[in-house]
């Protein structure tokens, strides 16, 4: 560890040493590693598995970088399904999320220091290259602030810090004559007039070559920015300061960090996920430490590591003692209002939220991280991924998962403070699950859907620039890396700065700050350095002690919304009544109903968190009407089940999650749109017919396919660009009219997921594809299965067996085929109904062993099946006369609207607190 100068490093003065030896900064100031010889818990891993899987990680970014580099550059990023660039404005937009291109060849930019940290010198010399004389930093093009910053800055400037390293040591890069920081200078003004605003915190949006305001800029108007876009500044800012000498980034970075800090919520010491950056109000009052505030306080404890400014420590101290109070759930985290601290803002929590345990290891406090990222790992085994937000009793709640790090990022920090070889593990689950579930032949695709395991046209390049960081280095030894990365601290992107910047302009730091210097007392390193001795004491089973009584919370425990559960035992009254078990007819539950609201304080919360907790409770409801989407996914030549596409389903038809997949080649049938008697039935006799949208009902479409003998039906979209990236879920409606005559499982493709199967039958002419609820394990057997399954196979539905109305199906035990129609529901499914009817697929059900000894309720219950926000129901051409959804929310809002009345009520009365 580099502790010269203004770096600070331990605040404690405890001597570390023996048998633990320190890991800089990169890991924690104050972290440790052991050494010890573990006795029990997980095995140790040898040298040879942990090479092994350094190797694979190598190979695994070869293929994503390869790829990119291959198909998409210079574009922003890959598309990995279809294997092309993806170019802002040549897409459909996807919102938000675009802002991070700017047509810089982000992808590049972000991966540059990956290539030194994983080894590859050579490579990474032609990126700095093709950087210098490819990328433009003047394009016309209105991008995000807080992403330019962390990825593009950074990754210059780590690029920069790595560059300078190597031509030190005298081999590669002896060329290079600081001109990625150059380039980042030139970025770094270009962001510059973002910050022209009376409080300091910068615009959130920046056209390049414009700027702010000017009326070519097309930005400028926005008046409010989240936490983290504000105060993630200071790491890139300063050291483009302190690299440069150009005193300005660091001081503007200060500013807006000091106007939080002022801004922050006086008696709890919280902050909004977002403010107004021209009066500084809160926007949003709820408060977490995932998305929309994570890296603010990440930058707080990292800016006083690299800075050596206590003032940052001591912040950073108050915010987290208000965290741990108020937020932190053990092993939940979840926000909270900043006015009412005591009172949960949700139900659910992000997976941003995963960085936390790595940041609370930076911190010295170990319990807390080991038992947060127990319970994630617990959500990732159930799903393979964490989802994108999930429930207090973990099911899942935005079911996307855009191939985000943080986990393994807390992994990768967990390991260097424990030594456990546990978090070893971890990480090998990581790896084959991304080699599993997310790896196409042209990249890796983010997960659209955990549950149904389809796939995005998306590799972010954060996903280079962080996740093969961290895997690479969770297995490395200190000889597997070129460099001493513990004289590096990692940026919020993963990107490297040296520590040695602490000493370097260091004058410019004061000036122009509102903040004044503080002297800490000793309560501020109160957990900043604890010694390890103390932390393990000796024992090499602590981490483990600490999961054990964790060990099922997820699959047993089924938490119905853990709420200050703890506080109300410990003082022996009763825990609030929760909205979800609430009953009408339960005297008890309306006497405390009446309660609510009328006597003390704490009961006025209750009955403001049960009135929220209702109207969630009752969105949720509606939307969990809605049929969950399904996979297609192509199983032949050369896809060989990787690439898996996200299908609405229909509202008739064989229901996929209650019977065995289908599987079978695919052809279109004559004609397209199929809303007459198809001309060419021996072409779609036993295959999957294709079907153009439009013209007809989806209803009829599906019965003229199954008389010319198709086992099941695929539509796809007429309405050219259209994407599962960018349009909500599609349900197909019936007609209205009895359906039950529809055997054959029918399912919905946007256009862009149906030209793929298009593009591939032109390539390939036989395409065989496989419909499901959830995709199939792409296994190797499926890439020794090139030849098409015989007859013989289980799984292979002939013609004959499928005349219609006898096609094969696995039922559900007792069931009658007509008692698993879905059309046999006379009402909507509740959403527990929903749970134990779908439940898990039995492949899940099966993946762990381990993972099913509790009641098999209660594993349903807590398995998900929930769904996703956006979903849409709708009829071809007109509006579906047989769907009731959502009939029984009827009578619940009217008082759903009081009492939004009632919340509006109390969100003015906060506004007088403020
Ligand atoms: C990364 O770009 C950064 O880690 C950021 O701080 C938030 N998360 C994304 C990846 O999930």
């Amino acid at each position: 560890m580099s502790e010269a100068g203004g770096g600070r490093g331990c605040g404690s003065p405890v001597p570390q040493r023996a048998p633990w030896s320190l890991v800089a900064t990169t890991a924690a100031l104050c972290l440790v590693t052991a050494t010890s010889v573990w006795t029990a818990g997980a095995a140790p891993m040898s040298r040879e598995e942990r090479q092994k899987l350094g190797n694979q990680v190598l190979e695994m970014f070869d293929h994503a970088y390869g790829n990119y580099m291959e198909h998409a550059y210079p574009a922003d990023e890959l598309m990995p399904l279809t294997c092309r660039g993806r170019v802002r404005g040549q897409e459909p937009s996807r919102g938000d999320v675009d802002d991070a291109l700017g047509k810089f060849s982000l992808t590049l930019i972000d991966s540059l220091d990956t290539l030194v940290v994983l080894n590859k010198t050579k490579e990474f010399e032609d990126a700095v290259r093709k950087v210098l004389t490819d990328v433009n930093l003047d394009n016309d093009v209105v991008v995000s602030v807080f992403e330019t910053n962390i990825r593009v800055l950074g990754g210059l400037l780590g690029g920069h810090s790595l560059a300078i390293m190597l031509k030190e040591k005298g081999e590669y890069m002896q060329w290079y004559n600081d001109e990625l920081l150059q380039m980042a200078k030139q970025l770094g003004y270009k962001l510059l007039p973002a910050f022209n605003t009376t409080s300091g915190l910068p615009y959130p949006r920046i056209n390049l070559k414009f700027g702010i305001r000017k009326p070519e800029a097309r930005t400028g108007t926005e008046t409010d920015t989240c936490t983290a876009c504000a105060g993630t500044l200071i790491l890139e800012f300063a050291a483009l300061s302190r690299f440069t000498g150009a005193t300005i980034f660091e001081e503007y970075a200060r500013k807006a960090l000091d106007f939080l800090w002022e801004k922050r919520q006086r008696s709890s010491n919280l902050v909004g996920v977002t403010i107004n950056i021209h009066t500084g109000d809160w926007v949003r009052k709820d408060s977490g430490v995932g998305a929309g505030i994570d890296s603010y306080y990440e930058y707080l404890l990292k800016a006083y590591v690299l800075l050596g400014d206590d003032s940052f420590l001591e912040r950073f101290n108050t915010h987290y003692d208000a965290i741990m109070r108020y937020i932190s759930q053990p092993p939940l985290l979840l926000d909270v209002h900043i006015h009412k601290p005591m009172l949960n803002a949700r139900t659910w929590m992000d997976a941003l939220l995963a960085f936390f345990p790595g940041l609370q290891v930076l911190k010295g406090d170990i319990r807390p991280a080991i038992e947060t990222h127990e319970m994630l790992y617990q959500v990732i085994k159930k799903h393979n991924f964490l989802p994108e937000a999930f429930t207090t009793d973990f099911r899942v709640h935005w079911a996307q998962h855009p191939l985000r790090p943080e986990f393994a990022e807390s992994t990768y920090f967990l390991y260097k403070a424990t030594g456990d070889p546990y978090y070893l593990e971890v990480g090998k689950t990581l790896i084959e699950n991304l080699n599993k579930y997310a790896r196409v032949p042209c990249g890796f695709a983010a997960m659209k859907d955990v549950r149904t395991g389809s796939h995005e046209d998306r590799m972010d390049s954060f996903f280079l620039a962080e996740m093969f960081k961290y895997l690479y280095l969770l297995f490395a030894d200190k000889e597997d890396i070129i460099f001493d990365i513990e004289d590096y601290i990692f940026t919020t992107e993963a990107h490297l700065l040296p520590l040695w910047l602490s000493t370097t302009n260091q004058s410019i730091s004061k000036k122009n700050t509102t903040s004044e210097y503080v002297e800490l007392d000793d309560s501020n390193f109160d957990w900043t350095c604890p010694n390890t001795q103390i932390l393990f004491p000796n024992d090499p089973l602590y981490a483990q002690s600490i999961r054990e009584p964790l060990k099922n919370v997820v699959d047993k425990s089924c938490p119905r919304g853990i709420i200050r559960v703890e506080e109300s035992f410990r003082s022996g009254a009763k825990p609030p009544l929760r909205a979800r078990d609430f009953m009408a007819t339960n005297p008890e539950h309306l006497e405390i109903l009446k309660k609510m609201g009328a006597a003390s304080s704490v009961d006025a919360e209750d009955g403001l968190r049960f009135m929220q907790e209702m109207i969630e409770l009752s969105s949720q409801q509606q939307k969990e009407q809605q049929l969950p989407p399904r996979a297609v996914q192509i199983v032949s030549h050369p896809f060989f089940g990787r690439v898996v596409l996200t299908a609405g389903p229909a509202q008739f038809g064989l229901d996929l999650s209650k019977h065995k997949e289908t599987r079978g080649f695919v052809a279109s049938s004559k004609p397209y749109n199929g809303c007459s008697e198809l001309t060419n039935p021996e072409a779609v006799m036993g295959k999957i017919a294709l079907i153009q949208r439009g013209q007809c009902m989806f209803a009829e479409k599906a019965r003229n396919i199954q008389n010319a003998g198709a086992i099941g039906g695929i539509v796809i979209d007429d309405n050219e660009g259209s994407s599962s990236d960018t349009a909500p879920l599609f349900q197909m409606a019936g007609d209205g009219k009895d359906t039950d005559d529809i055997k054959i499982p029918m399912l919905f493709l946007f256009s862009k997921e149906g030209s793929i199967i298009l593009d591939a039958i032109r390539e390939y002419e036989e395409v065989e594809v496989l419909l499901s609820d959830k995709a199939k394990d792409r296994d190797p057997e499926m890439e020794n299965e090139e030849q098409p399954f015989s007859e013989n196979d289980s799984q292979y539905q002939s013609a004959e067996q499928l005349a219609p109305g006898s096609q094969e199906v696995d039922l559900v035990d007792g069931e009658s085929p007509e008692e698993n129609s879905p059309n046999s529901h006379p009402e909507p499914l509740s959403p527990a109904a929903t749970d134990n009817a779908a439940g898990a697929s039995p492949s899940e059900q099966n993946s762990d062993p381990t993972e099913n000894q509790g009641p098999a309720g209660l594993d349903g219950e807590c398995t998900d099946l929930d769904n996703q926000v956006q979903e849409q129901s709708e009829t071809e051409e007109d509006s579906s006369p047989n769907v009731s959804w959502g009939k029984k929310a009827q009578p619940i809002d009217s008082i759903l609207a009081d009492w939004n009345e009632d919340i509006e009520a109390f969100e003015m009365m906060e506004k007088g607190e403020l």
